[in-house]
């Protein structure tokens, strides 16, 4: 079977994908940088994934290539009933964890069909690859100034995921997509936190989707009300990118109002909620990868942005049971009294 064959399939198939061979990431240097400044905080994963990170064949020691795919979700392909919070948009339906990799998985046993000899696995996010540094090889998009991954017609709304095979792909190369940010600025200028640096990647320790997502602290004093009413996630610096607005419309993200009341209603429900419950409010989403004490964190913390006063008596007994809390509902305390 030749690479002709392969990328035919992969065409037959919908895929939006590229071809690269594995060899070591462009941006290593740039990575282990970021790791070096501690822009990675509490995420010690992104430490001990290093080695894996530059040496593709620990993950499949056959690997040779990797097919890599663009997966949008603007709208979600998988939309789930969520409060409604305000939230990034990929998180807005069924964890890609899981249903990505299914679809993937049910393309390696397509390819299986063809290519009996070959091996393949496939990973999104939460497994050692350098995904950007991969789609980027791929020639899927080029790493903007937000650090994120932009496709030319497509914008940034995408997830990524790979496949890694031990088919050779040998001389094949894929066009790179040269670098569309020009004297553009937006993104930068935007970010509430100023959280993007200017190598193209981010202090994720001052990121709002780090705080929101990965951070099992509350944020420091100087970015808690900086967060700008987001629950989970944060869009803004993908929001305010021309090539998004290209690829989506000005307005496309233009959210449904939240309105006070049914804002205050959620952030109580939350706040009084088991870790059972937490988990059956936002089962099969992305937004269970935060645990229950960080869904708790986020509504103390908008509680206090929005000035719900009267949600008080459901914040002060978190302090006592759960000692991460304490002192941001001590810090509650004084900015709601
Ligand atoms: C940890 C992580 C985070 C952390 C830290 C992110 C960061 N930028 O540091 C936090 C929680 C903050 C985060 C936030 C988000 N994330 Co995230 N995240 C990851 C994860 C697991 C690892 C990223 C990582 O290694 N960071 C360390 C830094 C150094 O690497 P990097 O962010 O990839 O940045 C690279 C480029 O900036 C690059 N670079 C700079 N200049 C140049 C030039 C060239 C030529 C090249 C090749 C590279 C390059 O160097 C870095 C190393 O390659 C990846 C999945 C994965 N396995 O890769 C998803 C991933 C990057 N995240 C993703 C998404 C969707 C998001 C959010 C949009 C979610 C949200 N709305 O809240 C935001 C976007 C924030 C932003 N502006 O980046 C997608 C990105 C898709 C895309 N189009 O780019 C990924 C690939 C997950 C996936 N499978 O789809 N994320
Ligand atoms: S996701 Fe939000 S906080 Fe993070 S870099 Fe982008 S604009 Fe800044
Ligand atoms: S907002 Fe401007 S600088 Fe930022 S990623 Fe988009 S084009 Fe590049």
């Amino acid at each position: 079977m030749s690479i002709e064959s392969l990328q035919q399939i992969l065409k037959d198939k919908n895929k939006d994908f590229g071809l690269v061979k594995l060899e070591t990431p462009l941006s290593l240097n740039l990575y282990k940088k970021y790791l070096d400044q501690g822009y990675h905080g509490e995420m010690k994963y992104l430490e001990t994934q290093l080695d894996q990170k530059e040496k593709p064949q620990k993950l499949l020691s056959t690997a040779k290539s990797a097919i890599v795919i663009r997966r949008d979700y603007l709208p979600h392909p998988y939309p789930t009933s969520l409060p409604n919070l305000k939230m990034a948009a990929y998180a807005k339906g069924e964890d890609y964890h899981f249903w990505f990799k299914k679809e993937m998985n049910e393309l390696i046993e397509v390819l299986k069909v063809h290519f009996p000899k070959d091996d393949f696995v496939c990973f999104t996010d939460s497994s050692p690859v350098m995904e950007r540094d991969l789609a980027y090889r791929a020639g899927l998009g080029w790493v903007g100034k937000n650090s994120c991954l932009i496709s030319p017609q497509k914008g940034s709304f995408f997830f990524i995921g790979e496949i890694y095979t031990s088919i050779d792909i040998g001389t094949h190369k894929e066009v790179l997509v040269p670098d569309r940010c020009g004297t553009c600025t937006r993104c930068i200028d935007a970010c509430p936190t100023n959280a993007i640096n200017d190598e193209r990647t981010l202090d994720a320790t001052k990121c709002i989707s780090y705080l929101t997502i990965e951070a099992k602290e509350a944020p420091p004093l100087e970015l808690r009300d900086k967060l700008n009413g987001w629950y989970f996630g944060c869009d803004i610096c993908q929001n305010v990118c021309p090539w998004n607005q290209k690829a989506f419309g000005k307005d496309f993200f233009i959210e449904a109002p939240i309105h006070k009341v049914e804002l205050e209603e959620n952030l109580r429900t939350i706040l009084s909620a088991s870790n059972r419950q937490i988990e059956k409010i936002f089962a099969t989403s992305a937004l269970l990868r935060a645990g229950p004490t960080a869904h708790r964190r986020n509504a103390i913390l908008l509680a206090v942005e929005h000035q719900f006063k009267d949600l008080l008596e459901v914040i002060i007994p978190l302090g006592e049971r759960f000692s991460k809390l304490t002192e941001l509902v001590e810090w509650a305390k004084v900015k709601l009294t």
